[in-house]
């Protein structure tokens, strides 16, 4: 029999524990009553299941087991990693590829409602590939760039560009392990063919292509989808915000974004300004228009426009069952088919977008950035005429929210460091290398209803502001720091080590600085980058006293953001279930599992490991840390 859990075990979030009581009431379910009655496969979830091939398929049991081909258990595992590297890394650049597309368009002045909004990170990212600048017009610097981006999808050799922003040194390890990436379509492809029955079935030397193509989405389509983002829609800068499912207004029509592409969000956010569009809904009976996002696109508008977040990954079904949501309207990534179901028991409409992306049940309206704002309005006004379709003796929601202050972009905490003339990582080098900052922590990634909603992000976060770790955080990490009040300046404050609240207050930051979607783990990669530039703590990413960690983690791109950061020089410890563990509960001797330590370690400084508990979480980040900060000296 599968174990109910508790409510307070779903989820440490109080909004979220009273939307679970209410899909109780309604004898509702939601992906936290799925989790506990979908059994995990611990074949599958240890890695050890192949279904390449119709002889298949191969449940491997035990040591020494074969499948019917003959792949061993470690060909298998690897070859399942590398897989989802690569579907992760597919996700993240095709929307990299759209956004590239979306420059062009805009360049040539084809794109309605868009324009050239940050000049000055235009004319810095052109800069990284010598295209002129001086005397052009932005749309000229765009239009090349437009094209550069494009052709990095389907580069067949050669090296993809946006890499030679990593560190020099960094650049010449991948170029001696041959995985700088030629083109991020070709990788991806190359991933796919290798791992096809009766191709590569040598563990490393599949795995050393899973690192080639995530390189492809972290130098590759994340990067380019970062770029273009800023350009298109402006740099983040910090900017006041709220989180959590207070941010729904009972006398609003209520609209929210999900998924991960800012180019249909931002639309919506400047058609939903519109006069027109507001007097239509006031017609409509609601005081206005309220919008607001889930999971990374809510990170999107939350970072440059301000948009509250109605919540992270799994808040997705609990903001339909307040009952207040006229519409959700998503694009790609992160959207939960139950959706549907959901909606049909309350008014809220369903709107899909994106042409790659349809639901059965679901309401298609799709984007096309020729007449984004056209197609912009015409979503808000059917969720506008859904208004009146609201049940009020249906509607519950939790009056609980928190502020914050989102916005960390990498170009923002240069400059806040350092000032406009002399923008520096200096203050933060020098704050390690005293030792008031003990180090750096990435804590990103998703929920995952199989552990409590927040629980292993907020332990992780709290303990290591504790020990005077600074946080930087994207993706649905970001979103649960952002529900407990963590990234508001002095509120945030109050359990923080001395060192690093003596910092926070001088610089006047939050201890956890929310730097956006999980795209924009790039901007991490970039800020490890330019501390290395700015010395004092070694001359590779590898050296740098930080840790990445995605203690949530569920989707195949928190895969390919950890192989890209290991192949970076990062150590990434991911929480619940290893997706290689097989051999290691049989014997403890799992090629697989050890290679993505030890041999990663070895060829790229960087290593990947599952450590479930959270403590023992905590306690490898510190002593990572510690060990790098003593090699430093
Ligand atoms: Fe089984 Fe080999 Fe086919 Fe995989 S590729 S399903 S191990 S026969
Ligand atoms: S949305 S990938 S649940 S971070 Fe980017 Fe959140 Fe993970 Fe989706």
């Amino acid at each position: 029999m599968p174990k109910k859990r508790e409510i307070k075990e779903y989820s440490t979030d109080p909004a979220a524990q009273q939307m679970l009581i209410r899909a109780e009431e309604l004898g509702i379910g939601t992906a936290f009553t799925r989790a506990d009655n979908m059994v995990a496969c611990n074949i599958g979830g240890a890695g050890m299941c192949c279904k390449q091939c119709g002889m298949g398929p191969c449940r491997l049991t035990k040591s020494g087991d074969v499948g019917v081909c003959g792949a061993t258990i470690d060909t298998i595992q690897a070859r399942n990693l590398t897989r989802a590297i690569a579907a992760g890394s597919a996700a993240h650049s095709d929307h990299g590829r759209d956004m590239a597309f979306l420059l062009k368009a805009t360049a040539m002045g084809e794109a309605q409602g868009y324009s050239i909004r940050d000049l000055a990170k235009l004319r810095m990212v052109a800069g990284y590939y010598n295209i002129k600048v001086d005397g052009r017009k932005p749309e000229e610097v765009a239009n090349d760039l437009a094209d550069l981006y494009i052709s990095q999808f389907g580069q067949q050799r050669g090296e993809i560009v946006p890499a030679i922003r990593a560190p020099k040194k960094r650049q010449q390890i991948w170029r001696e392990q041959n995985v700088w990436p030629r083109g991020v379509d070709r990788e991806v492809v190359e991933a796919l063919h290798r791992t096809h029955i009766g191709d590569d079935q040598d563990p490393a030397h599949i795995l050393n292509h899973a690192i080639r193509t995530a390189i492809s989405d972290g130098c590759g389509g994340s990067m380019i989808a970062t770029d273009i983002s800023d350009i298109l829609f402006g740099t983040p800068a910090p900017i006041l915000g709220q989180a959590n499912l207070g941010v729904i207004k009972e006398d609003m029509v209520n609209i929210v974004v999900h998924g991960h592409e800012p180019s249909m969000s931002e639309m919506l956010v400047a058609a939903s300004q519109d006069p027109e569009i507001i007097a239509y809904a006031k017609a409509a009976g609601a005081n206005g228009i309220q919008l607001s996002g889930i999971c990374c696109t809510a990170n999107e508008i939350l970072m440059r426009q301000g948009i509250p977040a109605a919540g992270n990954f799994l808040h997705q079904e609990l903001a339909i069952l307040t009952g207040a949501v006229e519409a959700m309207v998503v694009d790609v990534q992160c959207i939960m088919q139950a959706l549907v179901g959901l909606a049909q028991n309350f008014h809220t409409a369903i709107i899909t977008t994106s042409p790659k992306v349809k639901i059965k049940g679901a309401t298609h309206i799709e984007f096309d950035e020729h007449h984004a704002l056209t197609i912009a309005k015409q979503i808000l006004r059917v969720a506008i005429d859904n208004f009146k379709n609201r049940d009020n003796n249906k509607t519950r929601i939790p009056q609980i929210k928190e502020d914050l202050i989102p916005g960390f972009s990498h170009e923002y905490i240069n400059y806040m460091l350092g000032g406009s003339y002399r923008a520096s990582f200096r203050p933060l080098n020098d704050a390690i290398m005293t030792g008031r900052i003990r180090g750096v922590a990435a804590i990103v990634g998703c929920n995952n209803p199989r552990s409590s909603q927040d629980y292993l992000h907020n332990v992780v976060v709290k303990e290591l502001l504790k020990q005077d770790v600074l946080v930087v955080q994207t993706g649905c990490g970001a979103i649960s720091s952002a529900k407990l009040g963590l990234m508001l300046g002095e509120a945030g404050l109050s359990e923080v080590g001395n060192g690093l609240r003596e910092i926070c207050e001088t610089v006047g930051i939050p201890p956890v600085l929310h730097m956006g979607s999980c795209v924009d783990n790039t901007r991490i990669l970039t800020v490890l980058t330019q501390m290395v530039e700015d010395g004092g703590l070694g001359d590779d990413i590898d050296q740098v006293p930080a840790v990445g960690l995605a203690p949530e983690w569920m989707s195949e791109k928190a895969l390919a953001i950890a192989a890209y950061v290991v192949a970076s020089g990062g150590y990434v410890i991911f929480g619940g279930s290893s997706p290689v563990s097989g051999m290691e509960r049989v014997n403890d001797s799992s090629e697989v599992l050890h290679y993505l330590s030890e041999g990663w370690e070895k060829l790229y400084g960087g290593k990947l490991e599952f450590i479930p508990d959270p403590a023992e979480m905590i306690r490898k980040t510190l002593e990572h840390i510690d060990k790098k900060r003593a090699a430093l000296g």
